[in-house]
């Protein structure tokens, strides 16, 4: 192996960064991608890294289930059109501390990067999946998806609004996300507290909606987080579509015997506080 690029995590990880990019969800340096890897990922990498690790940096956000972890993140305003062309400099590897509090750079982020300003939202998603699904989860993504975003605006704000109505626009989202999505009021970004709304979000959820800004999606890799966020933004613009069609009018929709039928013949219990 002659490069890390070509280590499957490190490619993965900038090959979903492209596909992102060609569905138009990371604009400028909008969005942001971490993976926590494995003992092998690291042991595969590790011949790369830096000779000397940069300084520790505090995080604001601490999590005892992740101390000594490594993670593969986007860098803070990098830009997601950048990353295959350009990764030493788009992305990197840190190495979080054994107090859970801090990380630093082992590899990547060239001249003077940092890892992603939502790395604390990311971070507290990481410890809250990795708990929910008893260490399988390894991946956070956070894309500016498009129709997502739009229906924010005129949707109720709630967990029930958005699982429903998503739901109900694309016939395999039951499957996909039984236990619905959550949803976030506006909130600045890049901060503690956004990061805290959200991860409490996800112990129920896969997935959070941030009101006027994006989407948040978790997953055990590359193909099922993708797949996710991609299944939620699909469904989202079929309802964009049918409201703007219709101008408001939905003649017949998937009933909630319906969705349960989905359930039912698939395998999986959806989440019946929001069925009537
Ligand atoms: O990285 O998307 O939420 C830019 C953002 C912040
Ligand atoms: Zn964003």
């Amino acid at each position: 192996m002659s490069t890390i690029y070509e280590i499957p995590c490190v490619k993965g990880f900038i090959r979903m960064c492209n596909d992102g990019w060609l569905q138009g969800w990371h604009e400028r340096n909008g969005g942001n991608l971490t993976y926590r890897m494995t003992g092998e990922d690291v042991a595969a990498c590790r011949p790369y890294f830096d000779a000397e690790p940069r300084e520790w940096v505090n995080m604001g956000v601490q999590a005892d289930n992740l101390a000594g972890e490594y993670f593969i993140t986007t860098g803070s305003g990098k830009f997601f059109r950048n990353v295959e062309p350009d990764p030493i400099h788009s992305i990197g590897i840190v190495e979080i501390n054994d107090k859970g509090d801090s990380w630093r750079i082992v590899w990547g982020l060239a001249d003077g990067a940092r890892p992603t300003s939502e790395f604390p939202s990311h971070f507290m998603n990481h410890s809250v999946r990795k708990a929910a699904t008893n260490g399988a989860n390894r991946v956070i993504y956070h894309c500016h998806a498009t129709n997502v975003i739009a229906l924010t605006y005129i949707l109720p704000l709630t967990d029930r609004d958005f699982s429903r109505a998503l739901w109900q626009s694309a016939t395999e989202c039951p499957v996909v996300f039984p236990e619905g999505v959550g949803v976030c009021p506006w909130m600045v970004p890049g901060g503690a507290d956004i990061a805290m709304a959200t991860s409490e979000k996800m112990k129920t959820y896969q997935a959070a909606i941030w009101a006027q800004h994006g989407l948040f999606a978790s997953g055990p890799d590359f193909d099922i987080t993708f797949g996710l966020a991609h299944t939620i933004e699909k469904s989202a613009e079929i309802y964009v579509k049918v409201l703007s069609m219709g101008g408001g009018l939905i003649r017949q929709t998937i009933t909630d015997d319906d969705l349960r039928a989905i359930a039912h013949d698939f395998g999986v219990t959806l989440n019946e506080n929001f069925l009537d």
